[in-house]
């Protein structure tokens, strides 16, 4: 009688060992499905299309290949602060900067890509 009540017993801790182990797994898979969905959320942060207004302090100028260095601040819906390197739309623009110089600048961001369209002190 004492065993049969043991397995009895025993049974029913397999059984909802059981089901707890397919419920954690559906929870796994509850949880994978929304990292799926966090990464969705990432690519959908791909900047648009578009004129994007800065400011930051020249670390580089590069004439000859037209490019400038600058730490900048964050852009909204662009970038993070960091400091990059641009290249200008034309070398020209960069003449009246030097480094060291507090500059506000507009990138025109294109299907993956930036570039300095304006700059000024
Ligand atoms: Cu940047």
């Amino acid at each position: 009688m004492k065993l049969n009540l043991f397995i009895v017993i025993a049974s029913v801790l397999l059984f909802s060992f059981g089901c707890g182990s397919s419920s954690l797994n559906s929870s796994n898979t509850a949880a994978n499905s929304s990292n799926t969905a966090n990464t969705e959320g990432t690519a959908a942060k791909t900047p648009a299309d578009g004129m994007y207004p800065s400011k930051g302090v020249v670390t580089k100028i590069n004439n000859e290949l037209g490019s400038i260095e600058i730490d900048h601040e964050n852009i909204p819906d662009l970038m993070p602060a960091m400091k990059m390197e641009f290249s200008v739309k034309d070398k020209a623009m960069l003449k009246p900067i030097a480094v060291g110089d507090t500059v506000t600048f507009t990138i025109e961001y294109k299907q993956g890509t930036e570039r300095i369209i304006a700059i000024g002190k």
